[in-house]
């Protein structure tokens, strides 16, 4: 299937790429453009060629969807087409409108010229994926825009409007009004003028004391990169292109890119960048679901997170009107919300203006009645069934027809809360992650007769909002929590073998946690676990916990807001300081055991608290609770501070290779007397088959 269309316009051949959504360098439309090329240099009526895109695209780039297949490297590959581009005999012209990225930017570079709309996006995003330009990126824009602005573009991979390169010989023209007209005209002018071929391999690099601008790059960029192999390949692709005949660059270029390729760390990127846009898909729910309009939302609750949310949707342009009980408590919530903006001015993230605007979409009540209007409505106040069904039973009587009623609820069961009401098929749960106006994830829980259209709203929504919404079914702790209360279990018992706090604390987070669950523990409140562990001994006997968490809370000890918990904490501060008292507790608390303690590797560390979540992450997928591994790892990229080179637990898995982990939990198991070291199921079962989650 041809993904081009080709038309001859006068003596102008045109070749329109035609691979919805962006016209993704995919192996159709690479055979399409040759063909094109080809056709066009063999007819005697042409005399030039242009190749332009949609509204949309130019071209989003290589196409991520045959990314690791052999599709993506199957000849013609983008190296080829746009060999044949630069070669052809006659004029090749990229009209560019729309996005213009990655591969599709480095094919206009085979052309001869290139005109643009003025607001065209035009972006190396390759580092973002943890790779470099691979199809002459590094070797042809330093030979058109310079060596400064060429590298300063690849390592930040954000976009740029055409406009901005206006000083530079990027573009030959820039069109106003129809872009099609415009390349007809141009190459009118390239064929009446005769003007020359342009091969930009042809031009030179000039770059004086080019070593010391390199040294500076590399040591700049060093301190940046983290574990990130990329950005100092982009260097090095710059520094070939500066010193390198053209086809050897490109060999450089060639060996670095596929050498990223196979980097774990490019792989994580690429499995977060597919895995964001895979969580937005409800394998039920067709994309052209009809939505519904959401012009107003209602907010009860102005504590923290009712608070947070709030900003969500002022900071989107939807109005919001917020309810509390008291007075005071609205107040001080509404007061809230404006200091947090006042501190995005003082630090220049936010115009006096739009901190204006946003308050003025904000309205206070304490009247059920004035949510009549909102189109959706969340509630955020206590986490407890007896309030939420006296909320959502006020929300029966007074919400409109067709209102989505969502909960904000991060644990309890969202089919009982929909119970409530006569209108279970708008309720929905939308768990939001605190701070809510700044983390990004949305878990939205589904219940049972949540309907498909609240889903499809509830997602659109959330990505106006700019949140990562994941689909949860309903159970404890739907995804994250579920999981985090296993690795959080299993570094209790870490503590009773002989392990401390910031041991487990520092073995994690130089693994690449954010945060240890320690260190986690102290911030988020120890009396929360606490309260679940109650809830657990009576429901759920059969799950083992260490019991010495427990006596830290039955000292109070609840983390920052006590001033101590795991680790001592002075007045005003957060640095979390390794207290001798709780060391002294856990070897008092090991002897009263009989435990010998022992000493644990960081090694065993990470294992045992990672693979606690790949477990029950195996579960919860073979469950249904979530779609698919990536949405796991997409909960905890953008939930929990999981590390985004590792690409989420689920990756990390079976980067390590199923098998394997299957293993390490038997010997946990044997060693534990826990039967949650049983290896999952569906874990199992890819392992005997040699497989993967991904
Ligand atoms: N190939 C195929 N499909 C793509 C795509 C691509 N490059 N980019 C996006 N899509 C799909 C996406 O999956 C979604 O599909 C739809 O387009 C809309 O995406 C050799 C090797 C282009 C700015 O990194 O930055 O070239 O879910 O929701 O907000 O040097 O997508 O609708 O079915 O994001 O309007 C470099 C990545 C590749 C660009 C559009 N290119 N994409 O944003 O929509 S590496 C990129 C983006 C490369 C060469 C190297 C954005 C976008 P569906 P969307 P959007």
């Amino acid at each position: 299937m041809s993904a081009t269309q080709y038309q001859v316009h006068g003596n102008v051949a045109v070749i329109t790429l035609d691979n919805p959504p962006v016209n993704g360098l995919g192996y159709d439309l690479r055979c399409g453009i040759v063909a094109g090329v080809d056709q066009a240099n063999a007819d005697p009526a042409v005399q030039a060629i242009v190749l332009i895109g949609s509204a949309r695209a130019f071209s989003g780039g290589a196409d991520i969807r045959e990314f690791g297949s052999p599709r993506s490297i199957q000849e013609p590959n983008l190296l080829t087409v746009i060999r044949v581009v630069e070669a052809s005999v006659k004029p090749t012209i990229a009209a560019i409108g729309g996005v213009c990225m990655g591969g599709g930017l480095e094919l206009t570079l085979g052309c001869h010229f290139r005109i643009a709309l003025p607001d065209a996006s035009i972006a190396l995003p390759e580092i973002k994926l943890g790779l470099l330009p691979g199809a002459g990126g590094t070797q042809r824009m330093p030979r058109i825009i310079g060596v400064e602005a060429s590298l300063n573009m690849i390592l930040k991979g954000d976009p740029i409007p055409a406009a901005q390169f206006k000083d530079s010989p990027l573009f030959d023209e820039y069109v106003e009004g129809d872009l099609l007209s415009g390349a007809l005209a141009f190459a009118a002018k390239v064929v009446a003028e005769k003007r020359p071929l342009r091969r930009i391999r042809d031009m030179k690099v000039d770059y004086p004391n080019h070593e010391a601008f390199l040294q500076f790059s590399r040591n700049m960029v060093k301190g940046v990169a983290g574990p990130f192999p990329a950005p100092l390949k982009c260097v090095d692709a710059i520094a070939a292109a500066i010193t390198k005949p053209f086809d050897e660059g490109m060999k450089i270029e060639r060996e670095f890119f596929m050498g990223l390729m196979g980097t774990p760390e490019s792989r994580a990127l690429r499995h977060a960048f597919q895995g964001e846009r895979a969580a937005s898909k409800i394998p039920d729910v067709p994309d052209d679901t009809p939505t519904r309009k959401i012009a107003r939302v209602g907010v009860i609750g102005a504590g923290t997170m009712g608070g947070g949310i709030s900003m969500n949707f002022l900071n989107a342009g939807v109005p919001v009107t917020i309810l509390e009980m008291k007075q005071e408590a609205l107040d001080k919530g509404i007061g809230t919300i404006r200091k947090n903006y006042e501190n995005s001015l003082k630090k220049g993230k936010l115009t006096q203006e739009k901190l204006d605007t946003r308050m003025g979409l904000l309205t206070g009540t304490m009247s059920y009645d004035d949510l009549k209007d909102c189109d959706l409505i969340i509630e955020a106040v206590f986490e407890d069934m007896g309030v939420k069904e006296q909320v959502f039973k006020k929300l029966d009587e007074i919400a409109k027809p067709g209102a989505i009623l969502a909960s904000n609820t991060s644990t309890l069961d969202v089919n009982k809360i929909a119970s409530f009401t006569k209108r279970p098929q708008d309720v929905v749960g939308m768990h939001f992650f605190s701070p809510a106006n700044v983390m990004k994830l949305l878990e939205v829980v589904r219940g049972a007769a949540t309907a498909k259209d609240v889903m499809a709203t509830v997602m659109q929504i959330a990505k106006k909002i700019r949140k990562t919404a994941v689909v949860s079914g309903v159970c404890d702790g739907f995804i994250g929590n579920r999981m985090i209360e296993h690795y959080g279990r299993v570094a209790g018992f870490l503590l009773e073998e002989g392990a401390t706090p910031a041991q487990v604390d520092r073995a994690l987070e130089k693994w690449g946690m954010a945060m240890g669950p320690f260190r986690m523990g102290d911030l988020a409140g120890n009396d929360i676990g606490w309260a679940i562990r109650k809830r657990r001994y009576v429901e759920k006997p059969h799950i083992k916990y260490a019991k010495f968490a427990d006596r830290l809370c039955e000292q109070g000890r609840f983390g920052q807001k006590t001033g101590k918990g795991w680790y001592l904490y002075k007045a005003g501060e957060r640095k979390a300081i390794p207290d001798p008292e709780v060391e002294q507790m856990l070897v008092d608390y090991r002897k009263e055991l009989g435990i010998t303690p022992r000493k644990i590797s960081d090694a065993e560390i990470v294992e045992r608290c990672i693979y606690a979540l790949v477990n029950e992450g195996a579960r919860i997928l073979e469950e249904g609770i979530a779609a698919r591994a990536s949405d796991i790892d997409m909960v905890y990229l953008t939930g929990y501070g999981f590390p985004l080179f590792r690409g989420g637990p689920m990756l990390y898995a079976d980067q390590m290779g199923l098998y394997n982990v299957a293993r390490s939990m038997k010997g946990f198991a044997a060693a534990s007397g826990d039967d949650f070291w049983a290896p999952a199921p569906l874990l199992a079962k890819l392992a005997a088959e040699g497989k993967s989650f991904s």
